[in-house]
């Protein structure tokens, strides 16, 4: 049962494989969704609110408990994986450590909003949400620029709330200008850029599918983001470390001050892992070095 997914290449991978011994229920708001990439044998165009709160009344508790199952087997594997990156180290900052350490300093009803790119990547895998909402992204559309204006938003939208962007380099340079509403509405959100000096994502798919011919993605010389910092008016700080990361950030958190956040990234240690090259399946995910898992769920049959 897929609710609110228009089934893009990037979530299905390959659609053979994908539709292979399965019965799909589609939901989604839009009608025109139904049918347009993948064929359900169910479509329901309604509101999700609705149809799930309709059909929820239908599921056996014999369902509820292999579901507990499946939801056991998935949260084992986010443990692995987590084990595993919390024992891999890299020469300065390592980009899901960064946000653990965003993660503990900002407190648990912080709305965060992202970029695009391998930033967004790396906060969708390692971004711990506690409270429904507190999560924005432009997810599959894709749009660079999206995460300064969206964390402006959310601050007029809850004063009371921390607010903070996690950017990419690119991405920021896209909306950059929209810090001049820091200071004109007294908007204070704290801006982190993962500064890798490329736009990754795109760099990421050179090399891995196009044989390492990097093009149009790096850039040499990027803008002094701590000289745009000034002037705009706004605090800016580039870490050399985490405890440095962590207390410029807990400092503009607890005087509810706007602060722009360079963090330097090295652009050859930036691949997020795992991948699954467009077109392919699960099954050929790429693994970071040294970590693998069984993705097929060993249940009843209802994993796939
Ligand atoms: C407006 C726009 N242009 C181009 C793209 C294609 N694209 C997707 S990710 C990406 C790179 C993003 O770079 P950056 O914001 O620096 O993030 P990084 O991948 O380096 O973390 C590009 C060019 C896009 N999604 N949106």
């Amino acid at each position: 049962m897929a609710v609110g997914t228009r089934f893009s290449d990037r979530t299905v991978g390959n659609f053979n494989e994908f539709r292979r011994g399965r019965k799909i229920i589609h939901v989604d708001i839009d009608k025109s969704e139904i049918g347009k990439n993948v064929k359900p044998e169910v479509g329901i165009a309604g509101d999700a609110k609705t149809v799930l709160s309709t059909m929820i009344k239908l599921v056996p508790k014999a369902l509820e408990r292999r579901h507990e199952a499946f939801i056991r087997w998935l949260r084992g594997i986010k443990e692995n994986y987590e084990e595993y990156r919390s024992k891999v180290d890299i020469n300065g900052f390592a980009p899901w450590k960064v946000l653990k350490v965003l993660r503990e300093v900002m407190p648990p009803h912080s709305i965060i909003a992202t970029g695009v790119g391998s930033h967004q990547m790396w906060c969708e895998l390692h971004w711990d949400v506690y409270v429904p909402g507190t999560f924005i992204t432009s997810a599959g559309l894709g749009t660079m620029g999206f995460g300064l204006p969206a964390a402006l938003g959310a601050k007029i939208a809850r004063p009371d709330v921390p607010v903070l962007d996690i950017d990419g380099d690119g991405s920021f340079q896209m909306t950059m200008q929209n810090l001049a509403l820091i200071r004109e509405y007294n908007l204070p959100v704290i801006v982190t850029i993962f500064d890798n000096s490329t736009l990754m994502l795109v760099r990421h798919w050179q090399v891995m599918l196009y044989n390492k011919r990097i093009i149009a993605v790096d850039f040499n010389v990027n803008p002094d983001f701590m000289k745009i910092a000034e002037a705009y008016g706004i605090e800016g700080v580039r870490p050399s470390n985490y405890e440095e990361l962590r207390s410029a950030v807990a400092r503009a958190v607890r005087n509810n001050e706007a602060l722009i956040v360079d963090i330097t990234i090295d652009r050859e240690r930036d691949f997020v892992l795992p991948f699954v090259p467009s077109g392919k399946w699960l099954e050929e995910v790429i693994f970071p070095e040294g970590f693998r898992v069984d993705l097929r769920y060993p249940g009843d049959g209802y994993g796939g």
